[in-house]
């Protein structure tokens, strides 16, 4: 599964952030530094409407989402590394992470101390990931106040803006709710399906999907550029060990002609081998000696 951690300055409110990401209240939220002491880490279903669209066409009820675990980590401070804060012994949840995500914080609160000084913390956390020898591909994220999100004089270039406060409260709205509310506030997306499709990017990630006998639909994420049987590796080793072909359709496809059955009668399964290079919406079968 795909890992994330949250890493920042103390109070730059990850664990905010981790609960909106969550849609659940799970880690503490204090405006006191190093409030987060033991990591707190939860699994999020990543949203994606073709998973929807072929169990609708099709009569595929089952559904299971890819999902990524995301790690809300203690704040780390300048020093860190060298034993500073409780960032040290918390660095270590780091390494086994695929990306990093750098909060940086961009919201008044006269509750919260300090000045913001986005650029001068991003420096001080790249220094300590630095030695400490961690390097991970990392997105940059914004906490920003919620009359800024769409300021553009409050720029910090490549970087995400987001409000962990205005999430957090969206996440307790119904899914129609939280539309209607975000397009009065001119977003398109929520600040989830935005990290998400970034960190999509950022790993150069795309997605395929698996069925299994007609049963279940499954989405994965993959490299881009990864052989058909890596990616049956994925879903099971027994699956790569034993290979023998994947069985290949297009999901668009695969919804028009409303099953797979269908689909084969009109010979629009296409039979792939090994070196099969596999494409985002791809809908697999794969065919393996057990
Ligand atoms: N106004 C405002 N306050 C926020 C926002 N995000 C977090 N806060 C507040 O900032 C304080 C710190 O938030 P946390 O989420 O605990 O921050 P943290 O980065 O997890 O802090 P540590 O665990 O101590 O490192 C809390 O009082 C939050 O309510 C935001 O987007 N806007
Ligand atoms: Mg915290």
């Amino acid at each position: 599964m795909l890992k994330i951690g949250i890493v920042g300055l103390p109070n730059s409110g990850k664990s905010t952030l981790f609960n909106a990401l969550l849609q659940r209240q799970i880690a503490n939220v204090a405006e006191y530094p190093f409030t987060t002491i033991e990591p707190n880490v939860g699994v999020v279903a990543v949203p994606d409407n073709r998973l929807e669209s072929i169990s609708e066409a099709t009569g595929i009820e089952k559904i299971v989402p890819a999902a990524i675990e995301f790690i809300d980590i203690a704040g780390l401070v300048k020093g860190a590394h060298q034993g500073e804060g409780l960032g040290n012994q918390f660095l270590g949840h780091i390494r086994e992470v695929d990306a990093i995500l750098h909060l940086i914080r961009g919201f008044h609160s006269s509750n919260v101390p300090g000045n913001l000084n986005p650029n001068e913390d991003i420096r001080t956390i790249e220094e300590e990931l630095n030695h400490a020898g961690i390097e991970k591909p990392a997105m940059y994220v914004m906490n920003a106040d919620e009359t800024d999100l769409k300021n553009p004089e409050v720029p910090l270039t490549g970087a995400l803006k987001i409000s962990a406060k205005l999430e957090n409260e969206l996440s307790e709205l119904s899914s129609e709710e939280q539309k209607a509310y975000l397009k009065e506030l001119g977003i398109e997306q929520t600040g989830l399906e935005r990290v998400i499709r970034l960190c999509y990017e950022l790993l150069d990630l795309i997605t395929f999907f698996t069925t299994v006998g007609g049963k279940q639909i499954q989405a994965w994420p993959v490299k881009k550029g990864t052989k058909s049987q890596v990616a049956a590796g994925l879903v099971h080793t027994d699956m790569q060990k034993g290979f023998i072909k994947a069985e290949v359709i297009n999901w668009k496809k695969l919804v028009e002609e409303g099953s797979w059955k269908k689909a084969a009668e009109k010979g629009l399964i296409h039979f792939e081998g090994r070196e099969y290079t596999v494409e985002d919406g791809d809908v697999i079968e794969f065919k393996f000696n057990a």
